[in-house]
């Protein structure tokens, strides 16, 4: 038997572990002890990776829509197609009406390849990925505070915090592996606060549980800086040495008292209190936050609301503090890094300052016009702008917000092409469908949530035909007559290290089983676990005020709850490949919805019984979960299954600086079959 050592495919915590492969197969997963964050360790997910990898339902062949039905063709025929389509689209319609959705399932190369075949290719700068739904908030938020929108420590850092406060993260079930370094700051002695409105697992465990109606957490957030300033809890001499517009946010947030705080959040105006002398007096506190807190209209400035906090009180740039927006997939970091974005090439550097050395580097004419993002490819695609869309390892039909709108858009293209490992809700709209290998089956990098670039390696051959993404991109880029002629993801690596200075000195006989966390800007760098540790790269961190709005959709008579939507431990996304690991889709089966105890006992709903969840947009019939866990008036939906899609309930506001949509809050009201059969 071989073992091979690669990176988890699922969450952000990237943990080391082998495949175990015998006769060509996967036969078993193990965790890597030498891995320097998972440290032997690893969650179900991971110890179960290796399943759905020789899944039958794997896709083994291109596939090209013929009326009604797919037909089998050959990789040039496929090529031949696409490259045709991309043409006449380009040629009657301009290069703007074709637009690239990448994967963070992906690797680093293939997501660098894709940016490239979008701008140098295809001459767009439309090319996003769902990041865009997931931690654009953080990517502008964070830019703007501190000239970095990316995890500030290393996950180990989290075990010498003092204080913890955990924001809209479901930590122990979305990323297991930080979760654990929390559990032993909390077995050292460190104060845990988490701001949720259900009870996750380490709500259970906090010193105090905030309980923030959905869309509400600038108010709280303000008021317990608000609290801090009072106090004389701040950090002058850091404020004074390291920042500006503190002034501003003083001032701003001086009318947030924990009493108008609870009056908008709910939030106990005396646990507020409590919770902010606890951060304030504090040596290291650390803050850790996820979807609860971007996915909003107010995404962005939630995200600045904290680091306005963690820069008041100085919590940046030591060992133990700093602010951790953890990131979800496990290559989401990388895509990112790698320009997967509309308005940055790779490392960040802006479309509008860059342009010119990219020019150079790839040795063509990139466009200047600003690309759209994910949300606004689909609005274009609506209104019939956006005709051509290359989706890779993505399932929007099941991820983005109002699947109906999302149906409609993608059905409106005049060409759809999917690349995925399975069938999807979304390769069933597609017009030619490309089958590539997984992550078991490849080779390149991923980036896991703490800057982390590791190294992702083959194990087993791809199934029938299925090929390795940077392949196929590749001859893509090649056929439309870019100069690009790659040996394997080795030499993509090296380009991009060429061109991206945070990547400068990553290079695959660096990285071994340790990896480097970026920035590394060159051979001799080691890579920067801490960030911002004597300067910020804008010099000077940037408070800026926020002041709390309203969400998109407000509760009223008719649709009297807060639908907030998210996830389970057993279940990745849309799926595809959990619901495909018998372990896991047997843990749990069935959608589900949460419901508060005393809410359901004033409808008469009982534990089990099948329901039906009904927004503006669409209804679904799920199983009620009944909990005391879930604040009343709140109910909770994973998006994890097709049979009840919960993006068919969900709308598409969005937030105007990062263009997330609002998944965390919709109105939404709760019947009963039965009263149907009775109110006819
Ligand atoms: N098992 C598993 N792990 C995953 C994933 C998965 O699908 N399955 N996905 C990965 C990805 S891509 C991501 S982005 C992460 C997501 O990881 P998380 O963000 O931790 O997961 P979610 O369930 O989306 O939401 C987190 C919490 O936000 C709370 N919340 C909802 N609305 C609000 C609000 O308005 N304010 C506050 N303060 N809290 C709120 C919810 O109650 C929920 O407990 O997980 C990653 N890890
Ligand atoms: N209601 C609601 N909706 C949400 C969220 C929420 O909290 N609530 N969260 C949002 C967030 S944070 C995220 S990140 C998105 C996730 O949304 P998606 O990324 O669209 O969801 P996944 O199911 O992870 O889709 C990944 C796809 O990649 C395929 N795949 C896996 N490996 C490979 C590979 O190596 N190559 C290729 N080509 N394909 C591969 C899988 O089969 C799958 O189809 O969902 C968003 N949608
Ligand atoms: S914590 Fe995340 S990276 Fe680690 S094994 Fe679980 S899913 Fe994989
Ligand atoms: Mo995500």
């Amino acid at each position: 038997m071989d073992k091979v050592l690669t990176t988890c495919v699922y969450c952000g915590c990237g943990c080391g572990l082998f495949l175990h492969v015998e006769d060509g197969r996967i036969v078993g997963v193990s965790p890597s002890p030498m891995h320097p964050m998972s440290k032997g360790r690893l969650c179900i997910k991971g110890w179960l990776a290796g399943d759905f990898v020789s899944h039958p339902d794997r896709l083994k062949f291109p596939m090209v829509r013929r009326e009604d039905r797919f037909a089998r063709v050959s990789w040039d025929e496929a090529i031949s197609i696409i490259k045709r389509k991309f043409r006449e689209i380009s040629d009657k319609s301009g290069p703007d009406s074709l637009g690239v959705l990448t994967s963070a399932k992906g690797t680093n190369e293939e997501n660098y390849l894709l940016a490239k075949l979008a701008r140098a290719g295809l001459k767009t700068n439309n090319v996003d990925h769902v990041a865009r739904l997931c931690h654009a908030p953080t990517v502008v938020g964070l830019g703007y505070a501190f000239g970095s929108g990316a995890m500030t420590n290393p996950i180990s850092s989290l075990a010498h915090a003092d204080v913890i406060l955990i924001v809209g993260s479901n930590t122990a079930e979305q990323h297991p592996l930080v979760a654990s370094y929390i559990l032993e700051a909390k077995a050292n002695g460190a104060k845990l606060i988490v701001a949720d409105p259900r009870k996750v697992q380490l709500a259970d465990l906090a010193d105090l549980h905030l309980k923030p109606k959905p869309g509400s957490d600038v108010a709280w957030i303000n008021a317990f800086l608000n609290v801090i300033i009072q106090d004389g809890l701040i950090n002058e001499r850091f404020i004074i040495e390291r920042t500006e517009g503190f002034e501003a946010v003083k001032q701003s947030v001086s009318v947030y008292t924990p009493e108008l705080a609870e009056s908008i959040s709910g939030v106990n105006a005396q646990d507020l209190r409590k919770a902010a002398i606890i951060f304030g007096s504090a040596e290291r506190c650390a803050i850790v936050y996820a979807m609860g807190i971007t996915q909003h209209i107010a995404g962005t400035d939630n995200v600045q609301a904290l680091a306005n906090l963690s820069l008041a009180t100085g919590n940046i740039g030591l060992d133990g503090t700093g602010l951790y927006p953890l990131r979800g997939h496990q290559n989401v970091q990388g895509s990112c890094d790698m320009g997967a974005l509309p308005e940055f090439y790779p490392g960040y550097q802006k479309v509008s300052d860059a342009r010119e050395k990219f020019q150079q580097a790839w040795g063509t004419d990139l466009p200047d016009r600003p690309g759209l993002t994910a949300l606004e490819m689909m609005a274009a695609a609506e209104n019939g702008n956006l005709k051509g869309l290359l989706v890779v390892g993505e399932n929007p039909v099941i991820s983005f917000p109002d699947t109906y709108r999302i149906k409609n858009a993608l059905n409106l293209l005049d060409f759809l092409m999917v690349m995925d490992i399975f069938p999807t809700e979304t390769t069933e709209l597609a017009d030619v469908v490309l089958p590539c290998a997984s992550f078991a089956e490849k080779n390149g990098t991923f980036t896991s949530t703490e800057r982390r670039v590791q190294r992702v390696r083959s194990a087993v051959a791809p199934p029938g035909e299925a090929k390795e993404e940077w392949r196929v991109i590749n001859e893509l880029i090649c056929q439309l007559g870019i100069a690009s002629c790659y040996s394997g993801p080795e030499e993509i690596m090296a380009e991009i290290a060429s061109v991206t200075p945070i990547y400068g000195g990553i290079d695959y006989g660096r990285l071994d089983v340790n990896g480097i966390h970026w920035p590394c800007p060159d051979r001799n760098h080691d890579g920067t676990p801490i960030l911002h540790n004597e300067r910020f790269p804008i010099n000077r961190a940037r408070f800026r005020p926020v002041e709390y709005i309203d969400p998109y959709e407000l509760i009223n008579d008719d649709y009297p709850l807060i639908l907030t939507t998210g996830r389970s431990l057993y279940h990745f996304h849309t799926g595809t490949m959990t619901r495909r690991t018998s372990l896991l889709d047997r843990e749990v089966p069935v959608p589900f919805v949460e419901i508060n105890s005393d809410d359901a006992l004033a409808m008469g709903i009982r534990n089990g019984q099948r329901i039906i969840v009904e927004t503006r947009r669409g209804q679904l019939f799920l199983d009620a979960r009944i909990t005391a866990d879930i604040s009343e008036g709140t109910i909770f939906v994973p998006f994890h299954f097709t049979e009840a899609p919960a993006n068919v309930l969900t709308n598409w506001a969005l937030d105007s600086q990062s263009k997330i949509s609002e998944l965390k809050v919709s109105a939404a009201r709760i019947r009963r079959p039965e009263d149907d059969r009775f109110s006819g």
